[in-house]
């Protein structure tokens, strides 16, 4: 029996020409795939060592997973406190090494056999990462546009095992996994040869991507502005990327901290999706560089959320999440961004748009403008705290209770 409030509220809604059952529908349908890497600081389990590649973790709060079990229990744990459709997105580095650690280059569908156990037993989809990052032949800031053969070649090796890698997962779940490609290569200070390491990343990636496998596997495109130490060039920039993913119809990963820090990239998605077959969000939070920050229900996520529903973009969208705070207890990091996802998207969902719409048709921004403020009113979270309620999962703050329990009983003993 749906709540007195939620059965007020639909009827706001329905006022305004929005149907609330139709919006919780489509919310429960559109998965949002969580990062692996914010259990462990993006550490993995191939090898001990600093996390190279322009990124950074900053805190040191208890509790990090560092095993693949521990990572396990956080992430069975943290997605158990969310609603709706998840899936899991996994980083060669987190491969099942306990019958030996393999190079990159040399990694198989064997090292992820028991993550699809995992996933298929939790009923979730997977997403897949090559990892060109934290290793000696990175060490330097280069990869599949080094200008040395044997390294490129690695890389290329590595990210093509990675694909198929993907494929295989997809194959056994039936859920095709999107593989998304990022490298971190670029300049600290001003190169002069940018156009020969655009040159080589573009044939690198042709090779990466040069066996067609189906449609078990989708490949993706990660752009990038700027990174630590790379702050003067990025190889793979948002045009090289563009471009590529226009010529050779890839999907491009936009993500939310890779642009210009006043840079939002809501504006780009109606442009990116008429000339590309899709496009993954990596949601995240940069506070004044690409922080990783966790996401939040705030104005930058909702106004991407609502992009992806006004014009009709979730079919060809996939949400990923890209963040990583040590500074706080990591599996309510996982909890407050994913459902900080969830809760921007359904804002979205509930907006009048059909209304709105019509009012900019007929040039009549006034009252667009006052619409657009009015429904900030309308009782959303009502609607959430239904949702929450058919999933089985605590609507407010009642998660929170669950994940300190958690982390008296098990991370405190770590
Ligand atoms: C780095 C990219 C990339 C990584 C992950 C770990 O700037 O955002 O997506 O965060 O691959
Ligand atoms: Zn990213």
């Amino acid at each position: 029996m749906n709540s007195l409030s939620y059965t007020v509220a639909k009827e706001q809604f329905a006022a305004v020409g929005v149907d609330a059952e139709q919006a919780l529908n489509a919310l429960q349908s559109t998965p949002v795939s969580m990062h692996c890497w914010q259990g462990d600081d993006v550490g993995g389990f191939e090898r001990e060592g600093d996390l190279t590649g322009g990124i950074q973790v900053t805190g040191n709060y208890p509790g990090k997973a560092r095993s693949i079990d521990e990572l396990r229990r956080d992430f069975k744990f943290a997605q158990s406190l969310i609603p709706g459709t998840k899936r899991l997105n996994l980083h060669a580095i987190y491969g099942d090494f306990a019958a030996g650690v393999v190079d990159r280059d040399a990694i198989e569908y064997q090292h992820f056999a028991s993550w699809v156990d995992y996933c298929r037993e939790l009923g979730l989809g997977i997403d897949f990462n090559p990892t060109c990052f934290s290793h000696e032949k990175s060490a330097d800031g280069f990869t599949l546009s080094h200008p040395d053969d044997g390294i490129r070649a690695f890389w290329v090796d590595h990210c093509k095992r990675a694909r198929s890698i993907a494929a295989r997962i997809g194959k056994e779940l039936g859920n095709p996994v999107v593989t998304n490609v990022w490298i971190p290569d670029g300049f600290k200070d001003t190169p002069v040869d940018r156009k020969g390491y655009r040159q080589r990343l573009e044939s690198a990636l042709d090779e990466v991507f040069a066996e067609d496998l189906g449609s078990d596997n989708i490949d993706a495109v990660e752009c990038k502005l700027f990174g630590i130490g790379s702050e003067s060039c990025v190889i793979g920039s948002h045009e090289f990327y563009l471009g590529y993913a226009v010529t050779h119809q890839k999907w491009l990963c936009l993500d939310m901290g890779h642009f210009h820090p006043t840079e939002q990239i809501a504006d780009k998605l109606s442009s990116v999706q008429q000339f590309v077959p899709g496009v993954l969000l990596h949601v995240s939070r940069g506070v004044r560089w690409d922080s990783d920050h966790v996401v939040l229900c705030d104005d930058s996520t909702t106004a991407v959320m609502e992009e992806l529903v006004r014009g009709d973009f979730l079919p060809t969208t996939r949400i990923g999440l890209d963040f990583f705070d040590g500074s706080i207890n990591r599996i309510a990091a996982w909890v407050i961004g994913t459902r900080s996802a969830q809760r921007s998207l359904l804002k979205a969902l509930l907006e009048p748009v059909a209304l709105l719409r019509q009012f900019e048709r007929n040039g009549d921004y006034t009252s667009r403008l006052a619409m657009l403020e009015e429904t900030k009113n309308l009782p959303w979270g009502v609607v959430w705290e239904e949702f929450c309620r058919r999933n089985n999962v605590p609507a407010g703050a009642g998660w929170l209770n669950a994940v300190k329990t958690y982390e008296r009983e098990v991370l405190s003993k770590r």
